[in-house]
C-alpha cells in the first residue's frame, strides 16, 4: 500500500473513477470516508513527537485524517502570491495583499453620477467598519486563503511522512515552500505592507490587523521541523538554507515595520497571534533564545490582562461574535505555550494578574453557549488542554463526546494532543467497512502504532470530500 500513491495522481483518480462508475467495487461503495479539512486557529506539533511514531493506538483515525488533509490539500497546491487578479498599489504581485475583511465601503456620498466601476469604488468610496461582518468582496484578492491552505498542506504533508515515510508527502512540502517563498517567479516579498490593506481615498496602505494573515507561519514552521530533524531526502539543505535567508529577511520587517510593531502591541487576540508568528519563526532560523525571549514577553504582558478571574477573556467577549473569539485567543494563547515549551519555557501554569492560567479560560468557554456560532472551534482547545493538564474525573473527554459527538478521535489534532481519552470509541479492528476508512489493520492491535497509507479507498474518500474542503476555513481568517 505504501508506494500506491507514489505517482501519477491523476492517472490513480481516474482509474478510482472508473472502478467507482463501474460499479466493480463494492468494497468502495460502502460509505466513504469523509472528513473535511478543518483549518484550526493555529497549533504547533513538537516535531520530537511526530518522528517517535510513539503514538498511542488510539490515535489510528485521527492518523488516517491526517493523510486524507494531507492528499486533499495537495491537489489544490502550489500557491502563490501571483495568482492574485489585483496588482497591490506598490506595482509589484509579489507583494502579500488582502483586504480589511470587515470594511464596507459607502459611496452615498463619493459624488457619483454614473455606475462605479468596483476599482472607483474601492478607491473613491469612504470605507466604513462593521465588526463581524465579512465583506465578499475581499476574496477577490485571496492571498489570505492560499496562505492559509499552504500552512495547512505544509503542517499535514510533512505529517504524512512522518507516519509513513513516502516521498511524495515531502516532495509536496518542498515544492509548496519553494513556490510560495523561494522561485524568483511566484515568491512573496518579505513584508505586509499590504496587508487587511484600508480602500477608499484615504486607504491604499496595509493595517496593523493585517499581521495576522500570516499568524499559521506556526504551523508552517512545524511541518519544516518535521521534515528537517527527519532528515527527509526531499527537504535539501538548499531549499533549508534559502527558506531560513527569507525568514530573516521576514523577521527584519516583522520586529521593525510600524504595523508590525502596531501589531505586537494589540492587546486581544492579535497581540497572542503576533507571539505566535514570530516566535515560530525563529525557531525556523535556529534562534531559540529569541523565540524563548518572545514567549515569555507574551506571558509578562499581553497574557496578564487576558483572562479574568471568571475566565472569560473580556476582550473577545465584548466583540461581535464572543463563542469564536474566546475559542480563537485560546487557541493562540496555547500555541504560545506549546511553542514556549519547545524552547523550554514552561507558561502553562503562568497566572494572570487574575490569578487564572489558560485552562481557566477553557474551562469558563466550555460553560458558554455557542449560539448560531461554529461550535467545533473550541473542540481542538479541549482536548489541548484535557492532554496537558489532565483530564481529572474525565470531564473534558465527556464534553468532547456530548458536543463533539462520537467522531471526535477522528480529528486531527487527536493525535498530537495526547494523552486524551477516546472515550473507548476507536476500534480496534479497523476494517474494509469502517468510518475511519483505514483498510489495513496492521499494527493497529499494539499499544503503539502508526497508521497505514490506507491507499485507494482514502484516495477515493478524498475526493468526495474535496468539493467541502476549504469552506470551513473562511471564519478563522477573520479577526
Ligand atoms: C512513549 O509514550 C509513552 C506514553 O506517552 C511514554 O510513557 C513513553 O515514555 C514514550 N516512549 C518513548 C521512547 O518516548
Ligand atoms: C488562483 O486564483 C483562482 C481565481 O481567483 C482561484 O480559483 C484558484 O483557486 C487560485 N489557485 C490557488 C492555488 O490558490
Ligand atoms: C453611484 O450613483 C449611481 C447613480 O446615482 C447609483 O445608481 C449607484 O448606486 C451609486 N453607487 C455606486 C457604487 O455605483
Ligand atoms: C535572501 O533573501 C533576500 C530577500 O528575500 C533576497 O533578496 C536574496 O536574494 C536572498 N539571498 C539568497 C542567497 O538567497
Ligand atoms: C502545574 O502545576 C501543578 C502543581 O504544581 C503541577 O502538578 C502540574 O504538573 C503543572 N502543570 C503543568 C502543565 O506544568
Ligand atoms: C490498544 O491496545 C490495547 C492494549 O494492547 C488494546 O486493549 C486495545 O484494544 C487497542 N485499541 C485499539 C484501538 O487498537
Ligand atoms: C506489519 O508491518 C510490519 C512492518 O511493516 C511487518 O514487519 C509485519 O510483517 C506486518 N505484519 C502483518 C501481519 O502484515
Ligand atoms: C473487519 C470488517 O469489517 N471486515 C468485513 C470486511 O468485509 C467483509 C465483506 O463485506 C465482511 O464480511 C467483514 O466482516
Amino acid at each position: 500500500m505504501r508506494s500506491s500513491l507514489g505517482s501519477g495522481r491523476s492517472a490513480l483518480r481516474a482509474a478510482l473513477s472508473a472502478v467507482f462508475s463501474a460499479s466493480v467495487g463494492v468494497l468502495f461503495l460502502q460509505p466513504l470516508p469523509v472528513r473535511s479539512l478543518t483549518s484550526y486557529a493555529n497549533d504547533f506539533v513538537d516535531p520530537a513527537y511526530a518522528l517517535s511514531k510513539n503514538f498511542s493506538n488510539t490515535t489510528i483515525e485521527a492518523q488516517a485524517t491526517i493523510v486524507q488533509w494531507a492528499q486533499d490539500l495537495a491537489s489544490q497546491g502550489p500557491w502563490t502570491v501571483m495568482n492574485k487578479s489585483v496588482t497591490p498599489p506598490s506595482g509589484d504581485k509579489h507583494d502579500y495583499m488582502s483586504w480589511a475583511p470587515y470594511s464596507w465601503p459607502d459611496c452615498s456620498k463619493a459624488g457619483n453620477t454614473t455606475e462605479l466601476t468596483p476599482e472607483q469604488i474601492w478607491t473613491t468610496c469612504p470605507y466604513v467598519t462593521k465588526d463581524g461582518q465579512f465583506n465578499p468582496d475581499g476574496r477577490l484578492i485571496n492571498d489570505v486563503g492560499a496562505f492559509g491552505d499552504l500552512s495547512d498542506a505544509v503542517l499535514y504533508n510533512a505529517l504524512a511522512w512522518a507516519l509513513d515515510g513516502n516521498a511524495v508527502y515531502s516532495s509536496n512540502v518542498a515544492k509548496f515552500i519553494n513556490t510560495w517563498f523561494i522561485d524568483p517567479a511566484t515568491m512573496m516579498n518579505p513584508n505586509l505592507n499590504y496587508a487587511q490593506m484600508a480602500r477608499g481615498p484615504n486607504g491604499q496602505v496595509g493595517q496593523h490587523t493585517g499581521v495576522l494573515d500570516l499568524k499559521c507561519m506556526a504551523k508552517l514552521v512545524s511541518g519544516v521541523l518535521i521534515l528537517r530533524e527527519g532528515k527527509a531526502a526531499e527537504w535539501t539543505s538548499d531549499i533549508d538554507t534559502q527558506l531560513t535567508n527569507w525568514t530573516n529577511s521576514y523577521i527584519g520587517w516583522l520586529t521593525t515595520a510600524k504595523i508590525a510593531l502596531e501589531e505586537e502591541s494589540a492587546t486581544n487576540n492579535h497581540g497572542t497571534f503576533y507571539y505566535n508568528q514570530l516566535a515560530a519563526l525563529q525557531i525556523l532560523v535556529g534562534d531559540k533564545d529569541g523565540a524563548k525571549q518572545t514567549i515569555e514577553k507574551y506571558f509578562t504582558s499581553q497574557y496578564k490582562n487576558q483572562i479574568a478571574a471568571n475566565g472569560d477573556q473580556p476582550l473577545e467577549s465584548a466583540r461581535t461574535r464572543p463563542f469564536h473569539y474566546r475559542a480563537y485567543n485560546l487557541a493562540a494563547m496555547i500555541t504560545n505555550a506549546k511553542l514556549g515549551q519547545y524552547v523550554g519555557y514552561d507558561a502553562w501554569n503562568l497566572t494572570t494578574s487574575k490569578g487564572t492560567t489558560i485552562k481557566s479560560a477553557l474551562d469558563y468557554a466550555i460553560t458558554q453557549p455557542a449560539g448560531n456560532e461554529a461550535a467545533s472551534e473550541l473542540w481542538p482547545n479541549v482536548v489541548a488542554v484535557g492532554a496537558v493538564y489532565g483530564d481529572e474525573g474525565g470531564k473534558y473527554a465527556q464534553w468532547m463526546l456530548k458536543n463533539a459527538g462520537t467522531t471526535y478521535p477522528e480529528d486531527a489534532q487527536f493525535l498530537w494532543n495526547q494523552p486524551f481519552s477516546d472515550s473507548g470509541l476507536v476500534k480496534a479492528t479497523v476494517g474494509n467497512n469502517s468510518k475511519s476508512g483505514s483498510t489495513s489493520s496492521n499494527g493497529t492491535d499494539s499499544s503503539v502504532g502508526t497508521v497505514p497509507d490506507n491507499g485507494a479507498a482514502a484516495a477515493l474518500g478524498s475526493w468526495t470530500a474535496f468539493a467541502a474542503a476549504g469552506v470551513a476555513a473562511l471564519s478563522l481568517f477573520l479577526s
